[in-house]
């Protein structure tokens, strides 16, 4: 099986359909959370999904979008477009993320937004916290998202090594212990302002990157044109 791995794509509908596009012919969908937030087309992207049969978990996003306590912790403009995202997103969007559970794991995969410590908010962004999030589970792959990096941590006997996956990487699993993060389809935080997004083949078992180039001035458009926060449509431009 092919299986696009998509995380953070916080209503970028643009970035997801390149995105889409580009991974080609795939068996499933998975997502990672944060599909809502910060971006202009939350009832889009979650049809898109829907239609996809795409399964995952929430995302500290999504569950904000549905009311909860989150929004209080976010960042000015976050927070703004949360309020946007709230009061638009159809009955049918609610429906769906109501859905998606915290965690999730199929077969050796288990699929946390942050970490499989805390799935609402650990960013997990070094070698530690891997380690710790890795024992948490009894799987041997987790697949993460929320830091927006492309990111791989694998246990090597005991010691955590990093890798930073760039487009075309690939990562062959081969029952030693790893975290890995697609990194972000709607808004990228490496510098690299390109979609970001990963699939496994799980007949080779391997893990490959893709980067893919997108309308960003389509998606500033759509921002704009519903008011969403001037710095939110500014930072798609530099992948920050
Ligand atoms: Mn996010």
């Amino acid at each position: 099986m092919r299986i696009a791995v998509l995380s953070d794509i916080h209503a970028n509908l643009r970035a997801l359909e390149v995105v889409l596009a580009t991974l080609g012919e795939v068996d499933a969908v998975w997502h990672l959370g944060d599909v809502v937030g910060y971006g202009p087309d939350p009832d889009a992207v979650v049809e898109r999904l829907r239609g996809l049969g795409a399964i995952g978990v929430c995302g500290n996003h999504d569950t904000a979008a549905l009311g909860g306590p989150e929004i209080a912790y976010f960042n000015v403009d976050a927070r703004r477009a949360m309020e946007w995202t709230r009061e638009t997103i159809a009955p049918t969007t609610r429906e769906w993320l109501t859905t998606q559970p915290e965690r999730r794991s199929e077969s050796d995969f288990s699929l946390v937004h942050g970490s499989p410590r805390d799935p609402t908010w650990e960013y997990v962004t070094t070698a530690p916290a891997a380690r710790l999030g890795l024992e948490f589970v009894t799987t041997p792959y987790v697949l993460n998202g929320h830091t927006h990096l492309p990111l791989v941590f694998r246990d090597v006997d005991g010691l955590v090594e990093t890798i930073t996956p760039a487009d075309g990487s690939v990562l062959r699993l081969d029952g030693r212990p790893v975290m890995a993060n697609p990194g972000s389809v709607g808004q990228p935080r490496d510098g690299d302002p390109r979609a970001s997004a990963m699939v496994l083949d799980t007949e080779r078992s391997e893990l490959r990157w893709y980067r893919v180039a997108y309308d960003i001035a389509g998606t500033q458009a759509a921002m704009r044109a519903v008011g969403l926060p001037a710095r939110l449509i500014e930072r798609l431009d530099h992948g920050l």
